[in-house]
Order: structure tokens, then sequence, then C-alpha cells
């Protein structure tokens, strides 16, 4: 496997000297001051590369090149929405920038109710707990008809959060579920919007009316129409799973398992169509086995996330050490090293260390967590490789 890195820029706090210095050999990015549907100009991708390489590294894989809410919901700008899409697909490809990531989860791109949730040792992990989703969606954005989404004991959750939460409780919870996870992946609302909540639920009616099939529909309208320019550059599409990989807010989600896979694999069954292979979000679906889908969509998977989760009893999930928990990434890179040697892989999220504190990272992009888990996962590629050529 490639060894990747994300990194967001150089407003990074994350240099690429210190990558280099701990073995990373690629970068995955993305043009993260471009607006959501605006073109990728070719001058701006051709420098953003050179810059990575003047590093000794190479920019391998965008992530992401993110799909506008009117191209998911069809809107009536969405060819000219598509057509920028094409564009900047096309400038990516004069500037031989080839592995492309992205999502089709209408308005949120993922989802977690904790940032900061704390081990014995005294690092933390990110966190996504049900009964507290479920109660901002009831209390927070109104969303009464939420309550047939939930089972009676996480209603009962509900009620007791709801007569015990302080405002600033609140106040957190509101800005860890739609602006810190969500401003730094280019989503829709970024830190020091006015009214977060108004404009989330603004988004939320785009969707009215639209369920599974039309969602698949759409997504199916996009990517036949992007194919063509994949094909002329050998552009490999990489579709991220939906994280979590089952619906919130009454929204539909067509990326979370084998069955949503099969169908946009073969709605679109072209080469340049693919996956990226997200051992964390498919973990926390409780019927995915992720090995075994793994080496069932090796051939099509262009790009690997390597993280893992537990779900606990609850429904709650939480995110596990790398070599912990349902991502079984030992076995996923064995997979991946005999089926599909040579695929682009990052370290996804990692844990918060006591010296991360306070260094501003973005939710999940820890330097030392992430750190030692590249490490680790580092240790596993090369005894792998090292077993499978002798
Ligand atoms: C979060 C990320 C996602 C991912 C996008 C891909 O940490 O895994 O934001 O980058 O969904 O389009």
């Amino acid at each position: 496997m490639e060894k990747a890195w994300r990194w967001f820029g150089e407003k990074d706090a994350i240099k690429l000297d210190m990558l280099r210095q701990i073995g990373v050999e690629a970068i995955v990015s993305a043009l993260h001051d471009i607006k959501n549907g605006e073109v990728w100009p070719l001058e701006a991708i051709a420098d953003y590369k050179n810059y990575i390489e003047s590093f000794g590294l190479r920019w391998s894989v965008v992530e992401s090149l993110p799909v506008s809410e009117s191209i998911k919901y069809a809107g009536d700008d969405r060819d000219l929405l598509i057509d920028n899409y094409i564009q900047s697909l096309e400038n990516l490809g004069k500037a031989g920038v080839k592995t492309v990531c992205y999502n089709f989860m209408p308005v949120l791109d993922w989802a977690r109710t904790d940032l900061y949730y704390q081990w014995e040792d005294g690092s933390s992990s990110l966190y996504f707990d049900k009964a507290k989703f479920a109660y901002f969606e009831i209390h927070i954005l109104g969303r009464i008809e939420a309550v047939n989404d939930y089972s009676e004991e996480i209603l009962n959750k509900v009620k007791a959060i709801h007569s015990s939460i302080t405002e600033k409780e609140k106040e957190d919870l509101i800005d860890t579920i739609i602006v810190k996870t969500q401003g730094f992946v280019n989503g829709n609302i970024k830190e020091g919007e006015q009214n977060p909540v108004e404009k989330f639920k603004s988004l939320l009616t785009l969707y009215k009316g639209i369920g599974k099939e039309q969602l698949r529909e759409n997504m199916k309208y996009f990517l036949e129409k992007i194919m063509p320019i994949c094909e002329k550059w050998n552009i490999q599409m990489c579709v991220h799973p939906d994280d979590p990989p089952f619906s919130l807010l009454g929204l539909p989600r067509i990326v979370t398992c084998e069955d949503d896979i099969d169908w946009l694999l073969k709605a679109v069954d072209n080469p340049h169509n693919g996956l990226t292979f997200c051992t964390g979000s498919l973990s926390a679906g409780i019927n995915n086995d992720v090995p075994k889908l793994a080496k069932k969509y090796a051939s099509r998977t262009k790009f690997v996330h390597l993280r893992s989760t537990n779900i606990l009893e609850n429904g709650d999930f939480v995110e596990a050490h790398h070599l912990e928990g349902r991502g079984k990434l030992i076995d996923v890179i064995k997979i991946f090293e005999i089926e599909n040697p040579g695929l682009p892989m990052r370290i996804d999220h990692g844990r918060l260390l006591t010296d991360d504190i306070g260094k501003n990272y973005n939710p999940g992009y820890s330097f030392l967590g992430r750190m030692l888990a590249f490490g680790q996962i580092h240790g596993v590629i090369e005894t792998l490789k090292d077993d499978l050529e002798n």
C-alpha cells in the first residue's frame, strides 16, 4: 500500500517535512479555500501539487472534490454544477492528480456527538451517542417525527437529557454536530456562521420528498455524466461510505452496506466508478463484515481509509484503537496486499494524546494519535509484505 496522510494545506499545523520524517510517502488533500461548486483552476492545482512535491512527497488523492447539495437533490442548477465538477476533473487530470474521493451524503458529511470521549489513560477519541443525536433532532431541530425513528429506550434517554442539559452543553452539541465536524471538510456550515441551526434546518427542507430511490437516481445521473471525463484522463472516482452507515435526520443513505455497494457498482458499471474503502465507517454498521466486504470489492477499491470502531450495546459507537475493534485492519490490509497491491491508504482519525491537546487540530486529525497509528500500520504492512514474499 502507498502510505499517505491527510493534510489540510499550508494552514495545517502539521508540516510536510514532519510527515516526510515519519515515513509518509504521499498526500491526500484538497483545495480547501475554493467554495463548494466552483471550478478548481488548473494553475491552483499545479501550484499546490508542486508545493507538495518540493518536500519529496506526491499528491496522490484528492479528498474531497465535494458534490454540491443541488446535485444530490437534483436542483434546477444541477447540470451547471455538474459541468463545473467536470471542469475541475479535467484540470485535475491535466495536472496528473487522478484519484478523487467524494461522498453522496445529504446535508451532513459525517456525524459525531462527542469529540472528547475520555479513555482511562487520559487520551480521548470521537464518539457517536445515539440518544444525544436523537435529542438534537427532536428538541433542537424540532423534528418531531424523529420520534418514529428511535426505540423507546432511546426516547427515555432523550427525556432525561432534555430535563438536565445546560445551555452550554446544548451549544456544544450543536457546534459539534453541524459546525466543528463540517467546516473543515468543506461542509455546509463554517465556523462563525451566525445562525447555524436555522441554516441547517433550511438545508434539510431541500430534501423533502426525496427517498432512497430518488437519491440513487440522482447519484447515477451524476456518475453517468462524469464518466467520460474520467475515462479521458484515467481518473478513479471513489465514493466514501456514509458515516455513520445508517439513516439520520430522516434523510436517505445510499452507501452503507453490501446491498448499497452492489447497487452502486452495477448501476454505473465502469472501472472508474470505484470505492474509498473506509474500514471505520463500514465497521459502524452492525451487519457489515469488514474483511468480507474488502475481499468482495478489492478490485473496485481505489483508496483505503484505515480506522476502527466498537459498537456498544446501546447502539452508540466509539472510535477504537486502530489494531482493535470491528475494523479488523490486519485482515483488511492483507486482503488488499494480495488482491490489489499498491493502493493509497491513509490513517483515518487518531486519538487525541496529551501533547495533542490545545493544538487546534481538526476533530479526529491529531498529530501524535495519528502518528502512533501510522507507525503501527506501517509495521503491519511491512510484516505482511515480507510474509507474502517468502
Ligand atoms: C471525516 C472524513 C470525511 C470524508 C468525506 C469524503 O473525517 O472521513 O469528511 O473526508 O466524507 O468525501
